[in-house]
């Protein structure tokens, strides 16, 4: 995939460029679904597929206060979207500038003189310029000038209203809820968060004889506390795991952790980049009598995963 982050290293117009644009936070499958019209369209007519986003998140810059915690950051929102097959990654830099350029010179100076759009596949949902005023029927009204064809997202299960309906908004509150199972069918993956892995309390090894992985959070969504049967990746290896999101609630400290327990592993992964996979939701956190009872629970937990991870290859 060809990534370009800067729209003056356009020298010249992509041949016959079929363009989506959006925010596709999450890329879930309804973008998953988008960005296979996009690449469909442009076979059928030996072009170029375009998927072009923003960064940051137009959401942040124009109303900082209350935007929601984004589903996947630019880094894995952009490996997704390679491993679909679209051809060229545009992502502009987004400011309060780029916010006031008009939907009408977006089309003609962006689209047409720069990309030489020759079709735009959008969600009928989807707006964007100055005011919200480019949508699907803006986009028609210039399309003959320009000679490009419009083509409405044909993902969309139902009326906008549905409750099928997969959005970025319904994926944070399943991530939220701790519905990991459900946020898979939505993704079409599992759902991961990433980070960095930091000295913990040792307390895990130490107290307990399960020794975790503490995560510093790259991702700005977690799922909610709780036990989960997980698969990690680190240093280009995989592993099965069991995660416990929370407060530890048998110990006094009231700190919120993210740690995985790695499944046969021994070692050290301190300061590794780390990804989890949430593959299944175990259990609630709770507050146990003492260190036994929470250590013969966490070898139960430990069963679960595997029995979970056993049936889930991945
Ligand atoms: N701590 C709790 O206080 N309550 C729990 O229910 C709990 N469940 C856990 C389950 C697993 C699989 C793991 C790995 C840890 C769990 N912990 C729980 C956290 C444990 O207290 C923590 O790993 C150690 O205190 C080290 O930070
Ligand atoms: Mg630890």
């Amino acid at each position: 995939m060809n990534v370009i982050t800067d729209l003056s290293t356009i020298e010249q117009p992509f041949t016959r460029p079929v363009v989506t644009i959006g925010n596709f936070d999450g890329v879930h499958k309804g973008h998953q679904a988008i960005f296979h019209q996009v690449i469909e369209k442009a076979e059928s007519i030996k072009g170029t597929s375009v998927a072009m986003t923003f960064e940051p998140h137009p959401m942040r810059v124009l109303k900082k206060k209350k935007s929601p915690p984004l589903i996947t950051l630019y880094e894995q929102k952009k490996e997704l979207i390679a491993k679909t097959g679209i051809d060229v990654f545009i992502c502009i830099p987004f400011d309060k500038d780029f916010a006031a350029i008009t939907a009408r010179r977006f089309i003609e100076d962006i689209l047409v003189k720069t990309i030489g759009l020759s079709a735009i596949v959008i969600g009928n949902d989807y707006s964007f310029g100055k005011d919200r005023k480019g949508n699907v029927a803006f986009l028609r009204q210039h399309a003959d000038r320009f000679g490009y064809e419009v083509i409405v997202a044909d993902w969309i299960p139902g009326s906008l209203k549905t409750a099928d309906r997969i959005s970025s908004t319904r994926i944070r509150e399943t991530v939220m809820a701790g519905k990991v199972d459900e946020v898979a069918q939505l993704l079409g993956r599992y759902y991961q968060i990433r980070g960095k892995v930091v000295s913990g309390r040792n307390r895990g090894g130490r107290l307990l004889g399960f020794p975790t992985a503490n995560i510093n959070l790259i991702d700005e969504l977690c799922p909610k506390a709780g036990v989960y049967a997980v698969t990690v990746e680190c240093q280009d290896k995989k592993y099965q795991g069991v995660a416990n999101i929370g407060y530890s609630p048998t110990f006094d400290d009231h700190i919120f952790t993210v740690e995985v327990h790695l499944l046969d592993f021994s070692g050290d992964l301190y300061d590794q980049d780390i990804r989890v996979n949430f593959i299944q939701r175990i259990r609630n956190e709770k507050k146990f009598g003492g260190l036994d009872e929470l250590s013969a629970q966490i070898t139960k937990d430990i069963q679960t995963a595997r029995d979970i991870l056993s049936g889930n290859p991945s």
